[in-house]
């Protein structure tokens, strides 16, 4: 499968409300969900309806909205969860089993033939409710590899529509996903979806990896959201995606919404969007010194490789500080109607810097410089 072919599924709603803040009401669930959808994700992915009666109704009322993108809900693989899950009328069902030997030995305690046995069940019972079905396998890359192939393969016979590879743990590499992926590829004939944790900050690198290797579907959440400090953010994985190939991810998604879900969802679970995030974080396009913003103002592509635009937001140029240059402050003087030759230039930008070097300037400060040189 080419690569600009993938889908994402997002588990604001489930692997979200996992993250230590997080407690949705039904209505934030629905505009959460809306908002989601606006944006163009292929799929949103809610809490398992067996943990509450909240949850359940809430599965519901999602799966009965009137969204383009397909609702899945998530379970344990076992037949008590799978038969609440086909009662809830979602498109899909992700069924998940542990077959790491840290899980089978203290978790379940079932054999690997065991395992297959129980999907078997709950596969053939999901595909005959007409639903889509995903096989995950958790803590995959502390699975045995062979374990693992045998288990794909097991449950790709029965017909499921994916499987999923778990990096529940955050310990996967970039090489490691996308070998993985590649080996599979022998083994499954149906699409391959990854759920990476961002534990050590790979995230969004195992993801781009594992579908150049051959998967297929991406797990994300808004800002990241879920256990410990989250999975693939949605924003950062779209902004890789994006670097590859700007046109296909313009058509494919509502970028400006992208904006409008990191604030629905930070202020929703009352944090900040951290100041380095990918795209919406507040510096995400703030350009400082001299040697850049030289260049930015004759092509912003020098130093962006995202276009603010795109996204419905704006650069910013920082000017008033040591670190600034002749240019930047030219074009601020012309943007304040003010012309001067080079060499005043010059002699104003060395000012500048003295000026600097005692402490930050602000922006007042340095037109009123501008100004004042004019008349002086
Ligand atoms: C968990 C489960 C999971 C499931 C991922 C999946 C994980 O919360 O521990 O279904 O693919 O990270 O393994 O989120
Ligand atoms: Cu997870």
């Amino acid at each position: 499968m080419p690569i600009e072919r993938f889908a994402i599924i997002d588990s604001t709603l489930r692997e979200g409300e996992q993250f230590s803040n997080a407690h949705f009401t039904t209505a934030e669930k629905v505009t959460v969900a809306k908002l989601l959808d606006e944006f163009g994700v292929e799929y949103i992915e809610l809490t398992s309806p067996v943990a509450s009666p909240q949850s359940f109704e809430d599965c519901r009322t999602i799966a009965a909205l009137p969204l383009k993108a397909k609702v899945l809900t998530h379970v344990r693989c076992h037949m008590d969860d799978a038969r609440v899950a086909v009662q809830t009328c979602v498109d899909g069902i992700d069924i998940l089993f542990g077959t790491s030997s840290f899980l089978r030995e203290f978790s379940h305690g079932k054999s690997v033939d065991e395992i297959i046995a129980d999907a078997g069940e709950v596969i053939t019972f999901i595909r005959d409710h007409g639903k889509e079905v995903r096989f995950s396998s958790e803590d995959s890359f502390r699975s045995t590899e062979g374990d693992l192939l045998k288990v794909y393969t097991a449950v790709d016979k029965m017909g499921v529509n994916r499987v999923g590879i778990a990096d529940t743990v955050g310990i996967a590499t970039p090489r490691q996903c996308y070998a993985l992926a590649v080996e599979l590829r022998h083994h499954v004939s149906c699409d391959i979806e990854f759920h990476g944790h961002n534990d050590t900050g790979c995230a969004i690198a195992n993801s781009h990896s594992i579908l150049e290797g051959g998967a297929t579907h991406i797990d994300t959440s808004v800002l990241g959201i879920g256990e410990r400090n989250g999975i693939t953010p949605l924003g950062g994985f779209v902004a890789r995606m994006y670097a590859d190939d700007p046109a296909a991810i313009r058509k494919k998604y509502d970028l400006p919404k992208l904006r409008e879900l990191d604030e629905l969802v930070a202020s929703l679970v009352k944090i900040d969007i951290p100041y380095n995030e990918f795209v919406t974080g507040k510096y995400a396009f703030h350009h400082k010194a001299g040697m850049h913003t030289k260049a930015i103002y004759l092509n912003p592509n020098s130093y962006e490789i995202l276009d603010p635009a795109d996204f419905g937001l704006a650069r910013t140029i920082n000017v008033a500080h040591r670190l600034t240059g002749k240019h930047a402050i030219n074009h601020r003087a012309k943007e304040l109607g003010l012309d001067f030759g080079e060499d005043e230039l010059k002699l104003i930008t060395r000012k500048i810097k003295t000026l600097a070097d005692a402490g930050p300037l602000s922006m007042d400060q340095l037109d009123s410089l501008l100004r004042d040189w004019v008349v002086a």
